[in-house]
């Protein structure tokens, strides 16, 4: 159908991610984020989370059936023909989604792919994430323009400890060596100091981004909204390194207007700018 809207049409952006019920994160994050930079917005759900509050906030996990997921994006790509240059992929949650996801994403060409390299939630145990780290390592990181690791990322991206600002730098030139994207490599409250440091690298430019820390407690929806923020820019035309920049200002002030929750952490707020 054609439209007759006088404004011009906003650029596109989809994410493949997993829906975390409370609205912190995932799918809910990724769409607030959309919204608030202008972008049209829109989802393939990998993943269901709902947090347990009975059992000490744990997270039930209920993957998206493969070919439900293919469904999903066959409509979107085919709605979208075209138009539809840029995705987020965030928590794929399995091997078999990561295979279902690679699929669909070489059937066309991209601007932009952006990988948040989801592992593990906040909270849950390491042990969950081989499988799914060896599986995303070989089939989504070569497909990524730019990629957005968090601490614990960082390192089983890069086979390095991660302990300071040095150390994720290195982890960020490694990652970039690996995959050939833009990295932001995210501190976070895992490193200590007064600032939260983030590194961006992507081969040329080498840029440490600090914001003051606010709280030394981790807030959901930090890492996807920060990967959403990316996605928009890029999405409306900035350079890696102005979609890193903006994000992480968005990301800071979001955190500085969170949402209180019971579950262990707050939740970040977009609409904080
Ligand atoms: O913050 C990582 C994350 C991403 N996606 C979903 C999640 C979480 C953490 O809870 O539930 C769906």
């Amino acid at each position: 159908m054609t439209s007759t809207a006088h404004a011009p049409a906003p650029a596109i952006t989809l994410t493949i991610a997993g829906s975390e019920a409370t609205g912190g994160a995932g799918a809910q994050a990724d769409l607030k984020t959309f919204q608030q930079l202008g972008t049209y917005g829109i989802v393939a759900l990998t993943c269901i989370v709902s947090f347990d509050p009975q059992d000490n906030w744990n997270h039930r996990f209920v993957p998206v059936e493969p070919h439900v997921i293919a469904d999903q994006l066959e409509a979107t790509q085919t709605c979208y023909e075209g138009q539809l240059e840029t995705v987020k992929l965030g928590m794929m949650g399995s091997p078999a989604t990561i295979d279902t996801v690679a699929t669909a994403l070489k059937g066309q060409a991209w601007k932009n792919v952006v990988l948040d390299p989801v592992l593990i939630c906040k909270g849950q145990e390491p042990g969950h994430a081989l499988d799914t780290d060896q599986a995303l390592k070989a089939n989504l990181l070569p497909l990524a323009t730019f990629v957005t690791p968090n601490h614990f990322e960082a390192e089983q991206l890069s086979g390095l400890t991660i302990t300071d600002e040095a150390s994720l730098i290195e982890a960020a030139k490694s990652i970039h060596e690996a995959s050939g994207a833009a990295v932001l490599a995210k501190g976070g409250v895992r490193l200590a100091g007064s600032e939260a440091i983030d590194v961006f690298y992507d081969g040329e430019t080498l840029e440490v981004l600090r914001a003051e820390k606010i709280g030394e407690v981790a807030v959901s929806g930090a890492g996807c909204s920060l990967a959403a923020a990316v996605t928009a820019e890029l999405a409306k035309g900035a350079t890696p390194l102005e979609a890193a920049r903006t994000a992480k200002e968005f990301v800071t002030e979001g955190i500085r207007h969170r949402v209180a929750s019971a579950a262990p952490f707050d939740a970040l707020w977009q609409g904080g700018k």
